[in-house]
């Protein structure tokens, strides 16, 4: 399978976050896609290609407009505010109780009027990074509504915390929700994103809980005990429209693997019944045993037969990448998932 990949994703560095009480380096690091892209080139995978540059319109199909006009004008606020700090950072959220019906002016309201915590921080170089990843899954997605079996979009920034008019997570624009959407806008009847991201994606829930024609089924660690905390509960299976295109499985800190596989094969029974005419991954592998910032035990041997699993739904799929934070074994379990894909 072609893997679509764009050096500009490094334009997207030296951006802290707060962990623990403290601001630290993020996680996310321009290192994970150059990790994931030796590792993909090394595997022999297939041709690594450059995106094609799209306009915004395909965003502006999951995101309000104004959320996509003001990712471009971040960083020229924060500098209109003399400010030198390299990295904006939000503090403020309007939560029940407060007012969102008049949008502030000042950039420090508008950082927290457009996310939902902290963690999706920007540097100079971010909104370049943030368009060519979404650049990314779109080319891809193009080629397999062109009628290849898959396709790796290898997108960073991530996507699937981001909703139609916030970031957060590390996640400006949803990629895999983008890419989903323009699918249907090409014609496809019906589109499923598998989440195996560990956190849950509660942008890409939020961006089709009403609607039949996106399915979303998500199997990640248990809101109760991790982020995104505010959602991915079983309980929640869409509504109006969308009332059951939704199916979460979430998953106690500590879960391993036969537990996990358990999920997947759920999972997949609801996308096989649903039979859609493409499947859109949303891949994470943070759910491995040495991810710092998460609690699942996958190994490494697990991902090939992940992505056996997937490869056995038969359907166009494509690979969106998510999170994944341990730097030295990202590359091999991504690759895992891909080759396990092509054997399988
Ligand atoms: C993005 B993706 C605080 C720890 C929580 C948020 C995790 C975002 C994960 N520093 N950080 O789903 O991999
Ligand atoms: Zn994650």
């Amino acid at each position: 399978m072609k893997t679509v990949y764009s050096p500009k994703h490094a334009g997207h560095a030296g951006h802290t976050e707060l962990n623990e009480g403290r601001i630290v380096p993020g996680f996310e690091c321009p290192e994970r896609a150059e990790m994931v892209r030796k590792a993909v080139a090394a595997a022999g995978l297939g041709p690594i290609v450059s995106p094609d540059e799209h306009d915004l319109a395909a965003a502006r199909r999951v995101h309000r407009s104004d959320y996509v006009d003001f990712l471009p004008r971040v960083w020229e606020l924060w500098r209109a505010e003399g400010r030198e700090e390299p990295v904006t950072m939000p503090f403020v959220w309007p939560v029940p109780g407060l007012r969102r019906d008049v949008p502030p002016r000042h950039v420090d309201g508008l950082l927290g009027y457009y996310s939902f915590d902290a963690g999706a921080n920007l540097v100079a170089g971010s909104w370049a990074a943030i368009k060519a990843s979404c650049d990314t899954a779109l080319t891809a997605a193009a080629l397999i509504e062109a009628g290849e079996r898959a396709a790796f979009a290898l997108c960073r920034p991530p996507g699937h915390h981001a909703g139609s008019s916030f970031m957060g997570g590390y996640c400006y624009l949803n990629n895999a929700a983008i890419a989903a959407q323009w699918l249907r806008d090409r014609g496809a009847g019906r589109v499923a994103i598998l989440d195996i991201d560990y956190h849950h994606g509660n942008g890409t829930q939020e961006i089709f809980y009403e609607r039949s024609d996106v399915e979303v089924v998500s199997i990640h660690a248990d809101p109760l005990h991790e982020y995104p905390y505010f959602l991915g509960h079983r309980d929640e299976e869409g509504a109006g429209d969308g009332d059951g295109f939704n199916h979460n499985f979430p998953l106690p800190p500590g879960t391993e693997w036969s537990r996990w596989r358990e999920a997947l094969e759920e999972a997949r029974s609801r996308i096989g019944a649903y039979a859609p005419d493409f499947l859109v991954v949303s891949l994470g592998v943070d759910t491995f045993e040495n991810d710092p910032i998460s609690r699942f035990h996958l190994k490494s041997e697990h991902y090939p037969e992940i992505g056996a699993r997937i490869a056995r739904l038969g359907m166009p799929t494509l690979f969106v990448l998510e999170g994944g934070y341990a730097v030295e074994e990202i590359g091999a379990n991504v690759a895992g998932v891909l080759g396990g894909f092509e054997g399988g």
